[in-house]
């Protein structure tokens, strides 16, 4: 069993994201044992939801003339525009139901915002506000955080380097992720994380050392 100074952070494991839904990541929903095997291992869990309000600004169909999966430019940044996902208290937004985690101790839902976007768990897209994940996780002790869930190359990706630039040790578990891949993005997002020097581990190397 993992101590307390470990977690794993299982993010935006949704409907939205699984094969048929809103915005379905390729295979996402092989993610879900993989992660109830590796949760059995970590006393503390914790999750994400990603949680928009209908009128957010990352969906394209709150531009006019815009379609998903372009780039737009909004005052924080670059911002690709979605399809409509992960609506505040529909079912897209529910975590899958085969997701068995009974002791997961936090949900941090994100994207709450309208006119910022929130990829990582820790820090909005502004790359400011803060979602009050980094004081929780010092707050009790957490050393280490292990990331896996939806997607690999954006939400994923997002909230490894910002718990690698919080100070944590940081591992991706490459197989209990999913890519959405979009323009080269998950090359992109494993150099980033390589270069921040954060590991890519498999889940039975993680299995294996318990
Ligand atoms: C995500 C795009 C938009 C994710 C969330 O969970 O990776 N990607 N919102
Ligand atoms: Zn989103």
């Amino acid at each position: 069993m993992k101590g307390t100074d470990e977690v794993l952070l299982a993010v935006d494991v949704q409907n939205d994201f699984m094969p048929g839904g809103a915005l379905a990541v390729a295979r996402g929903d092989e993610v879900v044992p993989v992660i109830n095997r590796l949760a059995r291992a970590f006393s503390h869990v914790v999750l994400t939801q990603d949680w928009h309000p209908a009128s957010h600004i990352s969906f394209a169909a709150n531009h006019a003339g815009r379609s998903p999966f372009e780039m737009m430019t909004l005052p924080y940044g670059e911002q690709v525009l979605w399809p409509t996902h992960c609506v505040q208290n529909t079912p897209g937004a529910a975590l899958h139901r085969d997701l068995d985690i009974p002791h997961a101790r936090l949900v941090i839902r994100k994207g709450h915002h309208v006119d910022v976007d929130s990829y990582s768990a820790f820090l909005e897209a502004d790359r400011r506000t803060p979602t009050g994940l980094t004081g929780y996780l010092r707050d009790v002790g957490v050393k280490r955080v292990w990331c896996c869930g939806l997607a690999t190359d954006y939400c994923v990706a997002w909230s490894a380097l910002d718990a690698r630039a919080a100070g944590f040790e940081v591992a991706l578990i490459e197989d209990a992720s999913r890519a959405i891949d979009l323009n080269g993005s998950l090359d992109a997002a494993w150099q980033q994380l390589h270069a921040a020097g954060i590991s890519r581990v498999q889940a039975a190397d993680v299995l294996a050392k318990i």
